[in-house]
């Protein structure tokens, strides 16, 4: 007779699950066992948060709910920050805690949180399985939940007697696809009428537009209109070829040179934009209508208030969007003489060789060692903004970043899971020296995993982004600085390769070199952060 735990695991199984990663405590052990027996390899991390940023990954980058596993209490807490990571970057995620039996209670309290309960506000789904014959169905459910739009974390709480249980076979349920429906005619026609009569309309690209789905619609739609587009920061790249119409990408809430074709317009397609982002424009009463298409209707905020929603499967709704305006444009490329002069302002010094390296030129050089579909994942700090601000794109969701929950720790797993996915991709995980130390007990799990992947380390000493905002707002210097190992010697200790970069004109080298030898390299590389206040600040309040 099967076990609870042996119906979980035909039940992941059935749902096409190759991976689960987590950290089994002695409450899975009959799930453990399960595993064993199953084609499903369990991946063990060292710790549940990173195990869960690498599942959440999983999903945004295939759409298909990454899988989880840690134990009761202690473990399934440490899931907390991945579950907000995962259900504001709207990322599929399932996640299995253990937990004592609740047929019989003979460790008393021991343990014991009401972990069912801690997660509700962090998942769209958090249920206990109570017994066996619910497995299949609630397998099933948890995984649809997960993966439909918007798409988020789900827990499932297997407690140990009921995954010991044994019970009767019981029949999967049968995935089937489901299409998700189109626009409707009246809002396409509505919408379509708003873009005619615009003069000077701007595509901007969201958080949901990096969609795997979505990619092919959305390129096409920027094809065949010819209508300019910049993108939020998790919109980086969703626009495949089209790069001519390129406008920038929107790092900051307003100022900035981007925001210069964005002022100007008097029509905003926002395309897949989620308000979890961190405002890519500030809409106000007298700025420019705004068009929203997405899987879901838009979110009402003060800073956002869209006058038209396109509501339905982004890729389809747009083709036929497409088909209402196309050749009928007449003043599609008004903003794009704006182009030239916000794309040489971002460009602005990067190839300048002062040392320690500037934000903009390490920007630079590491897009000169990533082929066009070479994938970036970053950790949260200063340096991210930069990233989001100057470096170009081709390809869909070839730069990991989270501007959602905008969580540090998060970079080091993020790109381990894009080298998992993507093998024959160069993967680099791009950190601050705090956030990598998050962590970066993870380079053992690479190391034992064989991936190839390099480690940028951007090393300043401290939490720079919190220590430059201490001073933008005339605090003195305090408190934010700390002392980093030598990362060279941490990176040997776990078995991988360290180098550290001397001078400007050894990054690219020591970027390329490290790729072509494999394995996982740590690089370590001085950074001044003197140019955040300069440009960030001086240059762009002085415009
Ligand atoms: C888990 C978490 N803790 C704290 C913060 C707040 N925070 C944002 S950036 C930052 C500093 C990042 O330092 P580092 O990783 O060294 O990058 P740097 O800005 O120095 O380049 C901090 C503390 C956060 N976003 N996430
Ligand atoms: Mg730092």
């Amino acid at each position: 007779m099967p076990k609870g735990s042996d119906l979980l695991v035909t039940a992941l199984e059935n749902e096409g699950v190759e991976r689960i990663f987590g950290v089994p405590g002695e409450e899975n052990l009959d799930v453990v066992e399960s595993l064993r027996n199953s084609k499903i390899e369990l991946v063990l991390t060292r710790h549940e948060q990173a195990a869960a940023f690498m599942a959440a990954t999983y999903g945004r980058l295939t759409g298909k709910p990454g899988v989880c596993i840690t134990t009761l209490g202690p473990g399934a807490l440490n899931l907390t920050t991945a579950a907000a990571y995962a259900l504001l970057g709207a990322m599929p995620m399932v996640m299995l805690t253990g937990q004592k039996g609740i047929m019989k209670s003979r460790q008393a309290g021991f343990q014991i949180v009401d972990v069912v309960s801690a997660f509700k506000p962090l998942t769209k789904m958090s249920r206990q399985i109570v017994s066996p014959a619910t497995i299949p169905t609630l397998v099933r459910d948890a995984f649809r939940i997960a993966a439909e739009e918007r798409p988020g974390p789900v827990l499932l709480e297997l407690p140990e007697d009921i995954a010991g249980a044994e019970a009767e076979p019981i029949t999967m349920v049968r995935r089937h696809p489901i299409e998700i429906p189109v626009a409707h005619r009246a809002s396409l026609d509505r919408a379509a009428e708003m873009i005619l009569a615009a003069k000077r309309p701007l595509i901007m690209l969201g958080a949901a537009a990096s969609r795997p789905r979505s990619t092919a619609g959305i390129g096409g739609f920027v094809r065949r209109t010819r209508i300019p587009f910049f993108t939020t920061q998790m919109g980086k790249g969703t626009a495949t070829g089209g790069s001519n119409l390129y406008m920038g990408t929107a790092a900051l809430s307003e100022r900035d040179y981007v925001h210069d074709a964005v002022d100007r317009a008097d029509l905003i397609i926002a395309i897949g934009h989620d308000t979890i982002e961190k405002p890519p424009f500030i809409m106000g009463p007298e700025g420019p209508q705004v068009i929203h298409v997405g899987y879901t209707p838009a979110n009402v905020e003060q800073v956002y208030f869209p006058q038209c929603e396109v509501v339905g499967d982004v890729g389809p709704s747009l083709e036929l969007l497409a088909d209402r305006v196309e050749g009928r444009l007449h003043n599609a490329g008004a903003l794009l003489s704006l182009r030239e002069g916000i794309l040489a302002r971002i460009t602005d010094r990067n190839k300048e060789d002062r040392w320690p390296v500037t934000p903009q030129r390490l920007v630079h050089d590491v897009r000169q060692v990533m082929p066009e579909d070479g994938i970036i994942a970053l950790d949260n700090g200063m340096y991210k903004i930069w990233f989001a601000r100057n470096y170009r794109t081709y390809v869909a969701n070839t730069v990991l970043l989270d501007n959602a929950l905008a969580t540090m720790g998060a970079g080091l797993p993020s790109a381990m899971m894009a080298a998992m996915i993507y093998p024959d991709r160069r993967v680099m995980a791009i950190c601050g020296d705090g956030g990598f130390m998050m962590n970066s007990q993870e380079l053992e799990t690479a190391v034992r995993l064989k991936l190839n992947l390099v480690v940028l380390i951007l090393n300043d000493g401290a939490y720079g982004m919190i220590r430059w905002k201490q001073s933008v707002d005339g605090f003195p210097d305090f408190g934010l600085t700390f002392g980093n190992p030598d990362f060279i010697c941490y990176a040997e200790a776990y078995g991988a390769k360290g180098a550290r970069v001397t001078s400007v004109d050894a990054l690219v080298p020591t970027l390329e070199s490290a790729f072509k030898e494999g394995g996982i390299h740590l690089v370590d590389v001085p950074i001044d952060y003197s140019e955040n206040t300069r440009v960030l600040v001086e240059e762009l309040r002085n415009r």
